[in-house]
């Protein structure tokens, strides 16, 4: 993780005599002659700050070289810096010790100011923003029927989507989002694309798509091979360039994280032809050679989806897998990482499981796994079936089951947070009969787990994701049996 400040409006105020210390003499003192651009001394009634009047990258480092026993940074934040104080503030009530206080304000996803005592997040100041309803954007005619969306941000560009697109004849798209909605950016050259995921190495941005060849033949075999491909953010160019082509095997998805400072990638290998018993492939950034090179072999059955994720000092990595060639009803599996790879840490039983989503709320930890179908004596699927959500529990060491919710061949789930409030929203692609239905948005209520809320209807919904910008907040969704994508916005009160 990179900490990046980014917020053009933050004055950061000093008591007279105080020098920046910590996180922003990280920044600020690699040359006491002269600032760094973007930031102005300012001075107002009687105190000294320093005004952010725009970002720029050498501002940026990783947050794990000040902080390596902090776990718990929300995944999208705007600015972190520590503050010696010898007054209370009237704003801001705390005391100076000489204890290392990490500061948050957050302006994308919970816009407030949070503080890390080291162990975990307390809130000083938030927006109590709250749903109200929500409303058609943008309807986004598309070349073909989409898989998957990406939505991502590139530094000094914007918001930006990501469409895996099933023609091979127009590609994939990805778009900017504009004061009109997405505008169509790049196109990239694609054959029945299926998954996007965007990442980071440093400050860089990377794409990896993953392509669905020719699919197989009537006896099984793979017509020709898949590939995936790893395309690089040119800052010359503004555009997105080829890196590295690897062979995947009809790869529904892809993870990218980081271990140690080191930068992965997993990919979910579906099946070889009509084999969905083979392995999916954990790759590691080579620095030197500026390529991935294969980690890890792990065994998978159909696998549809890896989500990564930290639990304090554990790094943890599940995998939907969603047919072995003769059941949909297999184990999906989480590992955990020891010393230089993963090992399984727990199975769980699912049916033709499609996503997994982890998330938090206060410092419980929970898990969501979208079951797509049970295949019945006879032969045929049944898809109205319990996708379930699991909860860790910390004394035990595994997840156990929370609430079932019925959910209607379900490929995504996507959390988000709004001010103090939690919600899930889950793709529902198919009823059994109809492609037409409802994917639903469940709000978090405590005891009683997730509660529906708001009934959005969506044809062959494939994907839904979340993103703010500039303090607005959108869903946005993808259908697989329709050219056409949506956008929400999100109104609160
Ligand atoms: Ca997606
Ligand atoms: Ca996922
Ligand atoms: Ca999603």
């Amino acid at each position: 993780m990179s900490l990046l400040i980014v917020s053009p409006f933050v004055v950061l105020v000093l008591c007279p005599g105080v020098v920046p210390l910590d996180l922003l003499s990280f920044v600020l003192e690699r040359d006491t002659s002269r600032l760094v651009p973007g930031v102005h001394l300012d001075q107002a009634e009687g105190v000294r700050g320093l005004r952010f009047s725009s970002p720029h990258l050498s501002m940026s480092f990783p947050s794990s070289d000040l902080l390596p026993d902090c776990h718990l940074f929300p995944q999208q934040f705007s600015m972190v810096v520590t503050l010696s104080v010898t007054r209370s503030n009237p704003q801001v009530k705390y005391k100076y010790t000489d204890r290392l206080f990490c500061f948050c304000f957050d302006f994308s996803m919970n816009k407030g100011l949070y503080l890390c005592d080291g162990s975990q997040w307390i809130t000083m100041l938030q927006d109590h923003q709250r749903l109200d309803y929500i409303l058609e954007q943008q309807v986004l005619t598309t070349s073909s029927e989409t898989n998957d969306i990406e939505v991502f941000q590139i530094a000094g560009v914007g918001v930006m989507a990501a469409l895996a697109q099933r023609s091979p004849a127009s590609g994939s798209a990805v778009y900017l989002w504009t004061r009109s909605g997405f505008q169509l950016y790049q196109n990239i050259s694609t054959h029945g694309a299926l998954a996007w995921r965007h990442f980071r190495i440093g400050k860089r941005s990377y794409l990896v798509v993953s392509n669905f060849g020719g699919g197989a033949d009537t006896s099984g075999a793979e017509v020709e091979p898949d590939s995936s491909v790893i395309y690089k953010w040119s800052r010359k160019r503004r555009r997105f360039v080829h890196l590295q082509t690897l062979h995947t095997h009809c790869a529904r998805d892809w993870e990218a994280f980081s271990i140690n400072q080191h930068t992965y990638l997993a990919v979910a290998n579906h099946r070889t032809g009509n084999n969905h018993t083979i392995d999916s492939l954990i790759y590691k950034w080579n620095r030197l050679a500026k390529a991935f090179e294969v980690h890890q072999r792990l065994p998978t059955s159909g696998a549809y989806d890896w989500e990564f994720f930290t639990v304090g000092p554990y790094n943890l990595l599940v995998v939907a897998n969603a047919f072995d060639g003769v059941t949909t009803s297999v184990d999906s599996v989480i590992y955990v990482w020891v010393n230089d790879g993963f090992q399984v840490f727990q199975t769980i039983k699912t049916y033709c499981a499609t996503d997994w989503e982890m998330f938090q709320i206060g410092g419980r930890v929970f898990l969501v796994v979208a079951n797509g179908h049970r295949l019945a004596d006879s032969g045929h699927g049944r898809y109205a079936i319990n996708s379930t959500i699991y909860e860790l529990d910390m004394h035990a060491r595994m997840f156990v089951r929370f609430q079932d919710i019925t959910t209607y061949s379900a490929v995504d789930w996507e959390f988000f947070s709004l001010g103090e409030e939690h919600f899930l929203v889950v793709a529902n692609s198919f009823s059994g009969e109809s492609y037409s239905l409802n994917s639903i948005l469940y709000r978090w209520q405590g005891y009683e787990g997730f509660v529906p809320v708001h009934f959005l209807p969506t044809i062959g919904c494939s994907d839904w994701e979340f993103f703010t910008w500039k303090g607005e907040s959108y869903l946005m969704y993808s259908s697989a049996k329709a050219p056409l994508s949506k956008v929400f916005k999100l109104k609160t009160y």
